[in-house]
């Protein structure tokens, strides 16, 4: 229908929620109300719904924190100085010459990109760009390798694509069973929720893998308590037991996949008895799960962060995937497997450039063909383009060391809070010898920063994003960025006009996204269909869309899948333990996740004052036994030690949780930053850290009126 289901919008404009990957449909006036308001509107993923985030976002639009000049130091040359205000031309000059210095001294590798799933596609785009053209540096990465690395290398693999959900996510209504690992959809996407709702409405079971009883898991028929980081395992022992109960599609997997007996060889070891033991689930359990899943006519596997974020996250998405391909579920109408993507544009941040072995239309970075044909689009000599650097946490990691980055520009992330081990990260960034952050507030990040940037917010800005399902949708301007603000495409383009690379960026995002178009043609996340017109008149197209009269793709395998023989392949994947394992000084587990009223590293929802009315404090969640054994009362303070870091938070006692357990958000920095406990260890196929397990040592601090507060103020630099 268009325009989000409405065809009267009332002078106001139809727009996107900021957040998430759902990227709820909202509409917003231009002019007053005063302050600005969102409405929900009906587009096809909340239809009507919105989380509180979604209607508080419009809080931060006039926010009293905003940056609305640049910022530098006092002194150029010592970063603990304070920071100043500073005219653009002063705050980019700063920029150009650190750039040119260490280019100079070091070469052009020695400057390194950081970006974000938050980004529109245009400026995911650019930056990839600006990587490659502007300082011709091989370093860029981006934060969605924290996220979605390990699902998207999986799908690649088995597949040959990486599309999140490869269906409409109002096909999970239509699904009669649905197995969700590692994700808290209730919490994390409110909204979806009415899916899943009205597939159990009509008669749907839905089970759920966490080590906590989350609300998710509460309001599906069955709770798998698997212990953090043994989803591998699981998978196995589900997919031996259906093999067992001659539970395999035979047809399916002759005719559409490739390479089971490998797999059915593997999972032969994982006996039900066995796979209890690694996760704690019961043998009943597991028969009950392989059962409904087996007989239902359609059923859906999903998995999200608590099954990827480790260190065989990738081999764990892939055990998902083979235990899917087995059951002939991708393809199959109300069936299938898929990946709940997270940022606002987690997907199409993904897809064009930002990625350090990738080029725009999710193409690779080493391939010579695709190299000559992003290069043709750019003007430029393809020899000229670099070749694949090095992840996020490994570009980071290797600051300072030889062949490693000197300078970086963070646009769009908030590294010294969502980066796994704090301390490490917080030391590599002190040892840049310049660092500068674009963002819409003064983050733990850009505190450290020389120079900081102050930039547009989503409904100052035009752009598209790519939402779970692969719909390209329009964010859209509808205000005016305050006086003094920039965005971050005008701000590559003046940077790229001071290096002498101009002629090769415009700053108009209309006019990108239509390179973007071409630049992605032909390869694997096509959008040369998908204009600006099409996606306003359609509620969104979903790529791949090759040209202005096909219809985009909804849904994908119905035919082939996107490998060169069209089948799907089966992979082999075994069960490792997870890098630490609980002992005698952390004798617990340790995970990290959400919780429904923040946001990712909090930047942005600490500031709401109608969320941090119900979500201020950041809390461990402890189970009774636990806590009785080591004197832990309600609200009491906590401190929580592993071979990395501390920090503190407020004891939250449920029995929603598995008493080996101990679960936290992430969402602070300082005192309470999860990430100064969590491990490193990195997926050896995405590069993904294991922020999903380590071992801890817990104990209690204080008393519930022991102290204030534990976190610090959102901009306090975390040390
Ligand atoms: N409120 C809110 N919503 C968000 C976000 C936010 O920050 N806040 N962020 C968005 C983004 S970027 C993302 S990626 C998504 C993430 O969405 P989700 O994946 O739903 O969120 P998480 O809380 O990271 O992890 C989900 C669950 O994994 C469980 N878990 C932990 N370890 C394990 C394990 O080893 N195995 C299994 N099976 N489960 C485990 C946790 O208990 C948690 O309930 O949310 C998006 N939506
Ligand atoms: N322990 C632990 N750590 C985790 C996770 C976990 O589950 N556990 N999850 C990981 C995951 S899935 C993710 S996605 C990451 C997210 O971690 P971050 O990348 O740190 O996430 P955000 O807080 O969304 O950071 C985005 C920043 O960009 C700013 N911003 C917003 N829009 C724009 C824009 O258009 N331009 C610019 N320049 N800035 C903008 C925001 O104010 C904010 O400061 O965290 C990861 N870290
Ligand atoms: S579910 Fe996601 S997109 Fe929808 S309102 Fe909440 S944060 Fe925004
Ligand atoms: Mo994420």
């Amino acid at each position: 229908m268009g325009d989000h289901g409405s065809p009267d919008l009332g002078g106001s404009v139809p727009t996107h929620c900021p957040y998430c990957s759902l990227q709820c449909g909202v509409r917003m006036w231009p002019a007053p109300p005063r302050p600005p308001v969102v409405e929900p509107t009906d587009f096809p993923t909340n239809r009507g719904g919105l989380c509180a985030k979604g209607w508080s976002a419009p809080e931060l639009l006039d926010h009293p924190d905003r940056l609305l000049t640049p910022l530098v130091r006092t002194d150029p040359v010592d970063r603990r100085s304070p920071l100043r205000p500073a005219s653009w031309d002063e705050a980019l000059d700063r920029i150009t010459a650190a750039i040119q210095a260490s280019q100079h001294r070091y070469g052009p590798a020695s400057v390194g990109l950081f970006g974000g799933g938050g980004l529109t596609n245009e400026k995911a785009y650019q930056l990839g760009k600006f990587a490659r053209v502007g300082l011709r540096t091989p370093h860029i990465d981006y934060n969605g390798r924290f996220c979605m690395s390990s699902s998207a290398t999986a799908g690649n693999r088995a597949f040959g694509i990486d599309r999140g959900l490869p269906f409409p996510l109002a096909d999970i209504a239509d699904a009669r069973a649905v197995l969700v690992v590692g994700g808290n959809p209730a919490d994390t996407m409110p909204p979806a929720m009415q899916y899943f709702d009205a597939g159990r409405a009509a008669g749907a079971v839905h089970i759920v893998a966490d080590p906590r009883r989350t609300a998710t898991a509460r309001g599906a028929g069955i709770h798998l308590p698997v212990a953090p980081g043994a989803d591998l395992a699981l998978a196995n022992g589900l997919l031996h037991i259906a093999i067992r109960a001659g539970y395999v599609d035979q047809a399916y997997v002759r005719e559409r996949t490739t390479g089971f007996d490998a797999v059915r060889t593997a999972v032969a070891g994982y006996w039900p008895d066995r796979v209890e033991r690694i996760t704690g689930v019961s043998e009943e359990l597991l028969q009950r799960t392989v059962q409904a899943l087996a007989t239902a006519p359609t059923a859906m596997i999903l998995t999200a962060r608590g099954a990827e974020q480790h260190s065989s996250g990738t081999d764990t998405a892939q055990a998902y995937i083979n235990l899917a391909l087995a059951l002939g579920l991708p393809g199959r109408p109300g069936s299938g497997y898929g990946t709940i993507t997270g940022q606002g544009n987690g997907q199409g941040g993904r897809e064009h450039g930002q990625k350090a072995d990738q080029l725009p239309g999710y193409r690779r970075l080493d391939d010579p063909a695709a190299r000559a044909h992003v290069a043709a689009v750019w003007g430029v000599d393809p020899a000229e383009l670099p070749g694949p650097g090095v992840s996020a946490t490994e570009m980071i990691d290797r600051i300072g060391s030889p062949g490693g980055v000197r300078a970086m520009l963070v646009f769009a992330s908030n590294i010294l809070v969502s980066a796994p081990d704090r301390d490490r990260v917080a030391d590599r960034l002190a040892a840049l010898d310049f660092l500068a952050v674009s963002d819409i507030f003064r983050s733990e990040t850009a505190a450290v920063a020389d120079v900081v940037l102050p930039t547009a917010q989503w409904a100052e800005e035009e752009g598209t994003m790519t939402n779970l399902e692969g719909r390209v949708l329009r964010r859209r301007r509808v205000l005016p960025p305050p006086d003094g603000v920039r965005d971050d495409l005008s701000v590559l383009a003046a940077l790229a006009d001071r290096l002498g690379r101009g002629r090769y960026f415009s700053a108009d995002p209309q006019t990108v996204y239509d390179e973007l178009r071409r630049a992605s043609a032909g390869g694997i996340a096509d959008y040369a269909g998908i204009s600006y017109q099409r996606i306003e008149a359609e509620d969104g197209v979903f790529w791949p869309c090759p040209a202005d009269d096909h219809p985009g793709t909804p849904r994908l395998f119905t035919e082939r899948f996107a490998t060169p023989d069209g089948r799907a392949r089966f992979i082999r994947v075994e069960h490792r333990d997870p890098a630490e394992l609980p002992d005698r000084s952390y004798p617990y587990l340790l995970t990290t996740g959400r919780i429904m009223g923040q946001y990712q590293s909090g930047n942005q929802t600490r500031r709401s004052p109608s969320l941090s009315s119900t979500a201020s404090d950041p809390k461990a969640e402890i189970h009774p036994d636990l806590a009785r054994r080591l004197g832990i009362g309600t609200a009491d303070l906590v401190e929580l030690t592993t071979r990395r870091g501390r920090a503190v938070f407020r004891a939250y006692l449920t029995e929603h949780i598995r008493p080996d357990t101990i679960f936290v958000p992430f969402h602070w920095g300082g005192l309470a930053s999860a990430n100064a406990l969590t491990d490193p260890t990195l997926d050896r196929h995405s590069r993904m850290p294991a922020f999903k397990v380590c071992a801890v040592a817990v104990r209690r601090l204080a008393g519930p009126a022991g102290a204030g507060r534990s976190s610090a103020a959102p901009d306090d630099p975390a040390t």
